[in-house]
């Protein structure tokens, strides 16, 4: 999840968004550091006469001049180190190697920090500290509280956690310097091909980028879809509840069938042990990795999969205009769970369970263009999870499965500059062919419930090869035999509908022959599934069963008849099925 608008009346922020700084990150574990050097680009041409404040979005425009530059004016080094002794809290040195060029460097007064060391920076009267000119290699060491909370309902609680044994955080490493080489100032998150960041962690830890993981921990690693996919979890006991496969199973599958670019090169999942709260992502780092984290006890499945959900944050590229913010959660929220359903995840009571909440019709009157109108913050999670799968579904239809939300979600990532209203109604209208805008304006616009499609059909891939369910059938198939495309077993019989298809039974009936006996069971006991009277001595297999006599034996034949029940619950998961009267003679074939 992640928090749109900083500093605006709701904080979705299960996700990072805070911490904005930008900037060349090398990994480094222990004392082993590796620089990568960069090669510098030229800042936006405004000059100021100080820096300005950090930047509360990274949504604005990079610097794209670029200039040569033999070196960077500055390079920093961060040093972590956890503090057992002081639960709650990680320490963090800032060590700069200033450029001969170099005038100044100004480091910012971060939130939750306290400075408890320096060398060569002086404190000014608004908080920052200013190199002195002469220290070469001036430093400062921070004391960052880790344990914040926020949030409200279903976001409140830590959203970063140090314990005694671990810390998952995100800590702050902006800075600003000027230099003869530029016309202004260089911003550490702006210009992050101008200088270089060497992280180094003390100890057992991992550095993403922009999350920082202190303490023991075990790495698992998967390339798919060009990315790489790697999940950092806690060593011990704290991770235990993690699975890496089904975890990286799940991701990897999300990235294949995610077709609206912006795919990072490195995606970091840490997977955060208690008492963190539900997850979140970072802005991406410049040297094409992403982090993201989900609390380690968030478990693979459907609807709510809050690893694809994440996951999905990293692949928005997009800048969205006031009147667009819904679209950030309520796509990662459609997806998270359209996916999941796509990737067979809990089969049919997974597609059962994603179709439910859209069902459901809360937060109907919020007006999503107008985050005024929000009574929750849940809102774009709830209607606006609602509005896409209404959405997508008129795409798909219009176009006869051509297109889907995936085309706009992907011309949203390739669009220059904000996505404001209007211009994504464009976009739909492009998509459908026919202008969109009332359809919209009634949905997005306006308040009042908005249906989403309840057909299994309006989830399945637009690929009519697709087989989410894995019982052997494509979708295409399963439409025409009329079977569940996300039950493998939709008359619940034990048999998969492929198996059915290719055995002749009916993959809808769960007794085909009508003799009592689930499909199934007559597999497992050696009868025909198809011939309700499999040895023709004119009584049905299942009167045969309970009487008992041999079904498969036509000279062996029943005396009495008894009750089904217990069998027929065996392979049905719960279908009642009649009682054979007693000494019933069913004999159909
Ligand atoms: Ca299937
Ligand atoms: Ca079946
Ligand atoms: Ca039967
Ligand atoms: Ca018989
Ligand atoms: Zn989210």
């Amino acid at each position: 999840m992640r928090a749109d608008q900083a500093g605006s009346g709701f904080m979705l922020d299960t996700d990072a968004y805070s911490g904005v700084s930008r900037g060349r990150t090398v990994v480094a574990l222990a004392v082993l550091a590796v620089v990568a050097s960069s090669v510098a680009t030229v800042g936006a041409a405004a000059s100021y006469p100080d820096p300005p404040d950090e930047p509360v979005s990274t949504t604005g425009e990079e610097s794209t001049e670029a200039a040569n530059e033999s070196r960077p004016g500055v390079v920093q080094t961060v040093t972590y180190n956890r503090t057992p002794d002081r639960p709650g809290t990680i320490r963090a040195t800032h060590r700069y190697r200033v450029g001969p060029n170099t005038s100044s460097v100004v480091v910012y007064d971060y939130d939750h920090t306290a400075i408890i060391g320096s060398e060569g920076f002086v404190r000014r009267s608004n908080g920052r500290w200013v190199w002195d000119g002469e220290v070469e290699r001036p430093l400062l060491t921070f004391r960052i509280a880790v344990n914040q909370s926020g949030g409200v309902g279903e976001f409140a609680g830590l959203e970063w956690a140090d314990t005694r044994r671990w810390s998952l955080s995100h800590p702050p490493v902006s800075f600003a310097y000027r230099t003869t080489a530029r016309d202004g100032w260089v911003y550490s998150w702006r210009d992050t091909a101008a200088y270089e960041r060497v992280v180094r962690v003390a100890g057992a830890g991992y550095d993403g980028g922009r999350v920082v993981y202190l303490g023991a921990h075990e790495i698992s690693e998967r390339t798919a879809s060009g990315q790489r996919f790697r999940l950092v979890r806690p060593a011990d006991g704290d991770g235990s509840a993690v699975e890496p496969d089904r975890v990286l199973d799940t991701l990897t599958a999300a990235a294949g069938q995610l077709d609206v670019g912006a795919r990072d090169d490195v995606v970091n999942a840490f997977a955060g042990p208690a008492p963190l709260r539900t997850g979140g992502v970072t802005t991406p780092s410049r040297d094409g990795s992403q982090d993201f984290w989900v609390a380690a006890n968030r478990t693979v499945g459907a609807p709510a999969n809050l690893w694809v959900h994440e996951y999905v944050h990293t692949r928005q590229n997009f800048s969205l205009g006031p009147r667009m913010a819904w679209f950030r959660e309520a796509s990662a929220t459609y997806y998270a769970g359209l996916l999941s359903v796509r990737q067979g995840l809990d089969g049919r009571s997974g597609f059962e369970a994603f179709v439910d909440r859209l069902r459901r019709n809360a937060t109907a009157n919020a007006v999503l263009t107008n985050r005024s109108t929000w009574g929750t913050a849940m809102v774009p999670y709830r209607k606006g999870a609602r509005a896409l799968a209404a959405l997508d579904a008129k795409i798909r239809t219009a176009s006869g499965d051509g297109r889907t939300l995936q085309d706009v979600f992907r011309r949203l990532n390739a669009a220059d500059g904000q996505v404001t209203y209007d211009r994504f109604a464009a976009i739909v209208g492009n998509a459908t062919g026919t202008n969109a805008t009332a359809w919209l304006d009634a949905r997005l616009d306006s308040p009042g419930p908005v249906a989403a499609p309840t057909s299994p059909w309006a989830y399945t891939a637009p690929d009519p090869s697709a087989d989410a369910d894995d019982d052997g059938l494509t979708a295409a198939t399963e439409r025409r035999l009329g079977t569940h495309p996300f039950d493998p077993d939709t008359d619940s019989d034990g048999l998969p509908d492929g198996l059915e298809e290719r055995l002749g039974t009916d993959p809808t009936d769960p007794d085909t022959d009508d003799d009592s006996l689930p499909d199934g069971l007559e597999l497992d006991m050696g009868t025909s599934p198809r011939i309700g009277d499999t040895d023709l001595d004119g009584f049905a297999d299942g009167a045969e069963l309970v009487s008992p006599s041999g079904p498969t034996d036509a000279r062996s034949v029943p005396t009495r008849g008894a009750g089904l029940v217990p069998l027929f619950d065996r392979y049905t998961g719960g279908i009642a099925v009649l009682d054979l009267p007693r000494n019933a003679t069913i004999a159909r074939y």
